[in-house]
């Protein structure tokens, strides 16, 4: 391999072995795009590995609000501006209980090319809390994001830093994180945030659009394949607002989603989670943070497996991983080859190992990367962004249109990077190259810094 790339990625190995996350990201992306160094001595010379590798700058800051019973309660904040070289940072918030700086470094580096490969102007972020918002009031929900903004406010802006969702950050806390932003700054920048309600400046078909991306994307490889989405049955892992998209846009493609898991376990529902009974349901859940995804199987009268988790079954076409990193290590990945199950479409951020990716690709499983994927949701935020500057609404045929070219652009654009470093079917490194060139042509007119 390229000598300059093994010695970023020792480097970063070394300096940074407390952060196993970022550790993995940057490892898997500098090894795809070896290739590009090879052909391209002067990013070696400019060190534009190391430089991309270190963030911008991350804020780290304190979080205290009062819950319900007047108890004094501190979090961590953070926001990685990692980086801003093709327009300005665009990430999620995290609200987990496992948020720590190697995640969010991860999730933000990740973002720097996931947004340089929907081809809008936005660079990388990405931000959150070690706050769980799970079994929290709405009132302590709402004090919470009101102290969380009151310390970020004055480093973001429409044209500065974009926050937006991610897991445990739906529209009510967006709604709660503008509303403190505004009552800041005393005006009406609602470009600052996406993923908003209607009713200030959201975009319809944010909410579904990850998982509508993920379908689009899903349907450029089954016609590489010579398939289709008709009649294909999907195992997605999570029931998210991701999840809901995917099966919803599947419902409506002919598929359907016949199983999907929780940390408590998992349904198989072989009618297919298809109807609007069944989708409001999932989301009601969401809404209310519950966990109680057997009381899904209790409603619509099909099974729930308690403590299991559904890799290794074979009565499904496609397997998507859209709950969180780290879902499918070797043990997985082995019964997933075993199942002959032969998609596996990647949709949270990085929850493969990149041992079960080896096992998977070298076993003849087709794998697409995340950072495709999932470009969906960003890349309708980005429209969002958009129509918050020029103060007017898309319908949500129009944003739909747009997310679905947008989906088979990124595939597009994957697959000729893969093809022009001689890589054959290669989803994964032709995202990386695709979303890495852009990024770096930037960096390298802007001089160094
Ligand atoms: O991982 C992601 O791309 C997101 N959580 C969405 C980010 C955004 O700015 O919409």
């Amino acid at each position: 391999m390229n000598k300059y790339v093994e010695k970023v990625i020792a480097y970063v190995k070394e300096k940074y072995q407390d952060q196993p996350e970022f550790v993995q990201t940057v490892e898997e992306v500098y090894t795809s795009i070896a290739p590009v160094m090879d052909a391209h001595p002067e990013y070696e010379e400019a060190d534009l590995l190391m430089r991309m590798a270190e963030p911008e700058r991350i804020f780290r800051f304190r979080v205290t609000w009062m819950d319900d019973q007047g108890k004094v309660q501190t979090n961590v904040g953070y926001r990685c501006q990692f980086n801003g070289a093709i327009g300005p940072y665009k990430g999620g918030l995290r609200f987990r209980n496992n948020v720590n700086e190697s995640v969010i470094k991860f999730l933000g580096f990740e973002q720097t090319f996931k947004n340089s490969l929907t081809g809008l102007p936005i660079g990388g972020a990405k931000g959150g809390s070690d706050f769980d918002p799970a079994g929290k009031s709405d009132a302590e929900i709402m004090r919470f994001c009101q102290s969380f903004m009151t310390a970020l406010y004055r480093y973001i802006g429409p044209d500065i830093d974009v926050p937006a969702g991610d897991i445990g950050v739906g529209s009510r806390e967006i709604g709660y994180l503008f509303g403190q932003y505004r009552r800041l700054k005393g005006n009406f920048e609602n470009g600052v945030l996406t993923g908003k309600d209607l009713t200030f400046g959201g975009s319809l078909i944010r909410p579904e659009a990850t998982g509508y991306g993920a379908v689009y994307y899903l349907q450029e490889v089954l016609k590489h394949e010579g398939d289709s989405i008709e009649g294909k049955k999907i195992a997605v892992s999570g029931y998210g607002n991701v999840s809901w998209g995917i099966m919803k846009k599947a419902a409506q493609l002919g598929a359907k989603v016949t199983y999907m898991s929780g940390s408590a376990g998992y349904i198989h529902d072989e009618a297919g989670i298809d109807t609007d009974e069944k989708l409001d349901f999932i989301l009601d859940l969401r809404v209310k943070n519950s966990k109680d995804l057997k009381s899904y199987a209790d409603r619509f009268g099909c099974e729930f497996y308690p403590k299991a988790k559904f890799w290794g079954v074979d009565d499904v076409d496609i397997y998507m991983p859209a709950a969180t990193q780290n879902e499918v290590r070797i043990e997985e990945a082995e019964k997933i080859v075993r199942s002959g199950v032969k998609y596996y479409m990647e949709v949270s951020n990085m929850p493969t190992s990149s041992e079960a990716i080896a096992y998977l690709r070298e076993n003849g499983v087709i794998v697409a990367p995340s950072k495709a994927v999932n470009a969906g949701g960003v890349g309708v935020s980005a429209l969002e962004m958009s129509q918050n500057s020029e103060r007017l609404e898309w319908t949500a045929e129009e944003v739909d249109q747009r997310l679905k070219t947008m989906m088979k652009d990124i595939y597009d654009k994957s697959l000729d990077a893969a093809q022009r470093y001689g890589l054959g079917y290669d989803l994964i490194a032709g995202a990386n190259i695709a979303g890495f060139e852009k990024v770096a042509e930037a960096m390298m007119k802007q001089g160094i810094f």
